[in-house]
């Protein structure tokens, strides 16, 4: 592992930077009830680069009376969905012809590299609003032939009407602050919903941006309002509001059942994707190189701060050290630094608090009886950056193997056979995402099918796309993002039969 040096922030930012950030309520960008703003950081520098309104119970309250009327009264929920599409569509456009900024944004508040940011996060968030736009001519009931068994004779026409939800509270984190805001907003404007949108507090500046870029596109006030702020103060006012319909969140786990708790009072939907423990199995007659590579990216991608993370790898006995060295050598090799430097792979976690947690892992994890054959350690600079860490001789009792790291951080595993793996892949509370890497057509499929997880990548890792739903099992979350099956989560059937 190498380092690289921090470089300046772009000067093309600094108009954006300089102008107050406030919030979007009905149309209107305001600051915050009380007054009060807050800091938010460069990980890379530590440094403060904005400030941004701090948003409370009572900006909530403005927002769902916003979001309430503009759903209400319409036009939103009442305009065609051809309509809504060109609207819709329109952002994605924006998104793209605001590509360079909007990463450059993202690599500022989130640390990562730009050339990842831009590939990855701007470029799928502006798909994400194509892809639902095509979905807003599309949302249709169905026919359905009923008989009464105490009355054959009457005659009915039954059908259903697909509508939607309402006024949709929308929580998310910090690990792809932008596609995070795509893959929540684009959904709930495809169906006709109303949106109040909190960004994550460690990372607001690019919902910023967007909030601004939709009224660009020409989406009406009140539809879309963004509040900014933190999770015990306006991310709870959310979940709690007997105003909003249906509440979506991305997050810890334990944060999870706190909304659900919250949501209870109005029994508003609650549609969830949460932490992860994915299993990443490299079998003994895989490419060799393929998975090695792919090993690599399943966790280091992002600074390993993604919630399907390939963080368990479980390597066939066989080929283990073989493996692990050559997981350990692309560790060694990655290039860590600030993200705006062209040579940067592996930018800062994201925040103080995420460096704490994640060096703390590393020091139980080898505490506990693992050895890292690759990083180990933080980064002895400012900034929160740490070394991708490859930990082998790991067991299932460690903390390390067990809980969510979030981090650049991998447990090796070796296993013998199929029954080992399928038992050893599927102990976690988790469930969200697996890899596995081998030639054999029929031994994917089988551990395709035995994993306890809500995608399975073979020979190939952290494949996203949006016609692609993606979600967890178990305590990894409830309901899908993306592709078909998001539409379920904003959507309600309602049953009508006439008499003929
Ligand atoms: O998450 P939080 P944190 C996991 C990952 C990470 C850990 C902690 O393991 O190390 O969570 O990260 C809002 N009511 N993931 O503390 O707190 C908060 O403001 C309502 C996995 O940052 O769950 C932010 O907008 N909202 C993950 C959002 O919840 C609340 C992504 C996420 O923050 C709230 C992020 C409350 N009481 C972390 N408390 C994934 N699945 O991708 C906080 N929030």
């Amino acid at each position: 592992m190498s380092t690289a040096t921090n470089s300046p922030i772009p000067e093309s930012l600094q108009p954006f930077l300089r102008s107050p950030k406030k919030m979007l309520i009905g149309g209107n960008w305001v600051e915050a009830k009380s007054g009060k703003q807050f800091d938010v950081y460069d990980p890379a520098t530590d440094q403060v680069i904005a400030q941004v309104a701090e948003g409370e119970a009572a900006d909530v309250e403005l927002a769902v009376a916003a979001a309430r009327h503009a759903f209400d009264r319409g036009p939103w929920s009442k305009m065609g969905g051809a309509e809504r599409a060109r609207l819709i569509w329109r952002i994605g456009e924006l998104i793209d012809e605001h590509a360079d900024e909007l990463a450059q944004l993202e690599t500022l508040d989130n640390g990562k590299p730009f050339a990842v940011a831009k590939a990855a996060d701007v470029a799928l968030a502006a798909e994400m609003f194509r892809y639902m736009a095509g979905w807003a001519t599309k949302i249709e009931g169905n026919t359905i032939p009923i008989r009464l068994p105490f009355a054959p004779d009457a005659e009915f026409h039954a059908f259903t009407l697909k509508e939607p939800v309402g006024v949709v509270g929308q929580i998310i984190p910090w690990n792809f602050p932008l596609l995070m805001a795509a893959w929540k907003l684009a959904p709930a404007l495809t169906t006709g919903c109303t949106v109040i949108l909190k960004p994550a507090e460690q990372t607001p500046l690019s919902a910023l941006r967007l909030g601004e870029l939709i009224q660009q596109a020409g989406i009406p006030d009140g539809v879309v309002n963004i509040v900014t702020g933190f999770g015990e103060t306006a991310g709870a006012a959310i979940a709690s509001h007997e105003q909003i319909d249906k509440v979506a969140f991305t997050g810890s786990t334990e944060v999870g059942k706190l909304i659900i708790n919250a949501a209870t009072g109005n029994l508003k939907r609650v549609s969830l994707e949460l932490g992860g423990k994915s299993p990443n199995v490299i079998y003994d007659d895989a490419d060799l190189d393929a998975a090695i590579a792919g090993a690599a990216d399943a966790i280091f991608f992002n600074q390993g701060e993604v919630c399907s993370a390939g963080s368990r790898l479980f390597v066939q006995q066989g080929v283990y050290e073989q493996v692990v060295a050559g997981v350990s050598e692309i560790a060694k090799s990655l290039q860590v630094g600030s993200g705006f430097d062209a040579a940067t792979q592996m930018g800062p976690l994201v925040s103080r608090e995420q460096f704490n947690r994640v060096t703390g892992y590393l020091k139980a994890g080898v505490d506990q009886g693992a050895e890292a054959s690759a990083g180990g350690s933080a980064l002895d600079r400012p900034g929160y950056f740490v070394q991708p860490t490859v930990l082998k001789h790991a067991t299932e009792e460690m903390s390390v193997v067990r809980e969510e790291i979030f981090g650049p951080v991998v447990a090796a595993m070796p296993f013998s056979d199929d029954a080992e793996l399928v038992r050893k892949a599927n102990n976690t509370a988790y469930g969200l995402a697996a890899g596995v890497w081998t030639r054999d057509i029929s031994k994917a499929h089988r551990f395709a099918k035995s994993v306890k997880a809500g995608s399975v990548w073979i020979n190939c890792y952290s494949v996203f796309d949006a016609a692609l739903p993606f979600g967890g099992y178990k305590q990894s979350g409830w309901g899908r993002e993306m592709g078909h099956a998001v539409l379920e989560n904003y959507l309600q059937t309602k049953s009508v039969c006439v008499s003929l």
